[in-house]
């Protein structure tokens, strides 16, 4: 076992408060707080995909009860930690408010837990195991009961447990969610599948594969198109206006937005909204600049066109988006 120092206790302390709270983290402790820790853990494998280096996430229910994501970006930082001296993999799975890329919120934007993150689902498992493979060699790390330690250190590194080729890079977590926490510790395919769906429309290029363990059952979710491909599955079953939805992107400093939308013959508008993948449920200011520019857009061409004359007044916002199916 692992001597504990002055640091270690502190770091045992913050994560004693989730176990304590575990609500004020991850909502509940039913099935929804449970399936939060998943998107925890699967948000920072999004978030090396976004950072541009993990093109696939493997997502594994495990016939044992656990579940076991396994990123293939570039492995998280195994080196020692200059402030916490333990090594920076034990720092992101320890340290509560350690996400956001070890404290750099800036770099987190795929919404989750606002940065908090995979030391909330170590916290809430009885067991989790850490293998990160980088500069080939597969590192290891194992945690008990809430987080804590079982793994010795060797020269105050992570024990190498294998090779591995030089361009194999990834990160795989396994935990065992805490059944004295919980009031489940079942996990259901059907809310897994769900969001792994909504996850691949939210991020093209990515690849999720799914396993159930239980029933062999095997889906890889991807969508090249991304958004687009969002809005034909919205109207699979309805009259579109137009064959393709009309795809727009543009940046803004460090803000970058996509816009996906379609026409159909219903006579209701469907605005859905995400903001850093999450979806806003109340529209917002996203919401407003995106109708405010297509109104005006749409009077501008009205007028180019001629279909209004100098007299008319403008098209009302709520007609033009009438039918309209957007993400
Ligand atoms: C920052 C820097 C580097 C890797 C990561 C973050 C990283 C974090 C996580 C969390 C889950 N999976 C992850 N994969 C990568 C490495 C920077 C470098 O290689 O120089």
């Amino acid at each position: 076992m692992e001597q504990y120092n002055g640091s270690q206790i502190m770091v045992l302390e913050g994560l004693e408060a989730v176990r304590k709270r575990p609500g004020m983290y991850i909502g509940s402790t039913g099935t929804r707080g449970l399936h939060h820790l998943i998107w925890e853990i699967l948000d920072n494998g999004i978030d090396e995909h976004l950072a541009g280096y993990c093109k696939q996430i493997d997502i594994v229910m495990k016939k044992d009860g656990g579940i076991c994501i396994t990123d293939h970006g570039r492995g998280v930082p195994t080196d020692i930690h200059p402030t916490k001296h333990i090594p920076t993999a034990r720092v992101v799975y320890t340290i509560l408010h350690a996400g956001g890329k070890f404290g750099n919120s800036a770099y987190k934007v795929s919404g989750g837990l606002h940065g908090v993150g995979a030391s909330v689902v170590n916290a809430l498992s009885s067991r989790m195991i850490v293998e990160i493979k980088r500069d080939g060699k597969i590192y290891r790390d194992e945690y008990k009961d809430g987080g804590h330690p079982v793994t010795e250190l060797v020269d105050g590194l992570l024990p190498v447990v294998g090779k591995c080729n030089k361009s194999d890079t990834g990160t795989r977590v396994t935990f065992y969610p805490d059944d004295s926490i919980f009031e489940t510790v079942e996990f259901k395919e059907e809310t897994i599948c769900k969001r792994l769906k909504e996850v691949a429309y939210l991020n093209r290029g990515l690849k999720l594969c799914f396993v159930n363990e239980y029933t062999g059952e095997q889906k890889t979710y991807e969508e090249t198109l991304g958004i687009k491909s969002f809005v034909s599955y919205l109207n699979r079953e309805a009259n579109v206006l137009h064959a393709e939805p009309i795809y727009i992107e543009g940046k803004s400093g460090d803000i970058w937005v996509e816009i996906a939308f379609q026409y159909t013959d219903n006579f209701t508008e469907q605005i859905n909204s995400y903001c850093n993948r999450i979806n806003v449920v109340d529209g917002g200011t996203l919401v407003t600049g995106f109708k405010t520019a297509l109104t005006r857009v749409m009077n501008q061409y009205a007028r180019e066109l001629g279909y209004l004359k100098e007299k008319d007044e403008n098209l009302d916002g709520r007609d033009i988006r009438n039918g309209i199916v957007t993400i």
